[in-house]
């Protein structure tokens, strides 16, 4: 057995539902690239999820091969971890189904990203929103997973998909591998630039996130506009302070710069300081990234040919999780 094969699964995946942001960087993306190398990887570009808002047709396609392209630039290796769409791999779609037959209404009720997702388009309450936890378990449950990167907003679809895993294998013995989370505590939620008590996110105005392709005027500026609070104390305190202390948290991840000797060094300084040292850290790390985007959208022929192959990839794993729960479950196999 060669070194990969007895490596566990990873898999994770990112809506292509708007501007990649800072949060899906610190808080999935960056991680994905920490543990590459010790897993065997899916990351998922999950297209299927996105639909879950309206989206313009145009909109979504170009920003799923953005997506594939920030994944690479980022520093995932296409040839090892299977960086694939998950429209392209229809057994997400089927294992959902089955899922959805062993989860309760009143679990999909207590899901917070539900509620915060049905306020925000109340025009457009409809059951794929609902039942977003049931297909986002069967994208894990499918690779046999054993540990899902995540941010700290999709811990509870974490939990149900155990619950769900759980549940089936209690009927049906050993059926899925029950996956563990990984959530390290202070990167796992970046907070709005424009409302720091809310996460930051995509889907939300321009002002309110730092996207993984603005320019470094950009980016200045949304930092320079970045809500604080006025008793000008650079302290750590996400409860009372939650402006400084999300400015701190990205400083200190993208820095390496321990929270300790950061606060202690900045401690007195005025929060234009903290602003601007928060926005080169951020630029700096994000250069790199952003000029390797642009080669790789310069070469889409490249960038179809590493989804077309991965999806292959991915289909064969998904497959076989697919055909065992057919069997287990009793559907008739000829
Ligand atoms: N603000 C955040 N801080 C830390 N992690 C975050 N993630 C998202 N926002 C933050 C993590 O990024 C991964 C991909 O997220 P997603 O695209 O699946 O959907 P989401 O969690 O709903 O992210 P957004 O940006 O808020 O998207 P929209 O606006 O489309 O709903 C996940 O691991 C997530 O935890």
């Amino acid at each position: 057995m060669s070194d990969t094969a007895k490596k566990p699964i990873l898999f994770s995946g990112i809506q292509p539902s708007g501007h990649i942001t800072l949060g899906n960087y610190i808080g999935a993306l960056r991680n994905f690239t920490i543990l590459e190398s010790d897993y065997n990887c899916l990351f998922s570009i999950v297209d299927l999820h996105a639909l879950t808002v309206r989206q313009d047709p145009a909109g979504l396609r170009r920003k799923t091969v953005e997506l594939a392209a920030l994944y690479i630039a980022a520093g995932l290796n296409p040839e090892e971890s299977i960086i694939y769409c998950q429209s392209h791999v229809p057994q997400h779609a089927e294992l959902a189904w089955i899922l959805n037959c062993f989860t309760y209404m009143g679990e999909l009720n207590r899901m917070t990203q539900f509620k915060d997702k049905a306020q925000k388009h109340k025009d457009n309450i409809n059951a794929g929103l609902y039942t977003y936890p049931v297909l986002m378990a069967a994208d894990i449950l499918l690779y046999q997973t054993d540990l899902v990167p995540v941010g700290a907003d999709q811990k509870q679809h974490l939990e149900i998909t155990r619950d769900i895993a759980e549940r089936v294998n209690a009927i049906h013995k050993g059926v899925f591998k029950v996956p563990e989370p990984y959530i390290p505590k202070q990167t796992a939620k970046i907070m709005s630039l424009t409302e720091p008590e809310r996460k930051m996110s995509k889907s939300d105005p321009e002002d309110s996130f730092i996207a993984l392709t603005d320019t470094p005027e950009t980016i200045s500026r949304k930092f320079r506009r970045a809500v604080t609070d006025s008793d000008g104390e650079i302290r750590y305190d996400p409860e009372n302070k939650p402006g400084v202390s999300n400015l701190l948290s990205i400083l200190s991840t993208l820095s390496g710069e321990d929270m300790d000797s950061l606060t202690a060094r900045l401690s007195g300084q005025g929060y234009g300081k903290l602003k601007d040292e928060t926005a080169q850290a951020t630029i700096e790390t994000l250069k790199p990234i952003q000029e390797r985007f642009h080669q790789l959208m310069a070469d889409k022929d490249y960038l179809a040919k590493v989804l077309t192959d991965n999806a292959e990839r991915a289909r064969y794993l998904a497959n076989k999780t697919l055909r065992k729960v057919y069997k287990k479950l009793g559907l008739y196999q000829p």
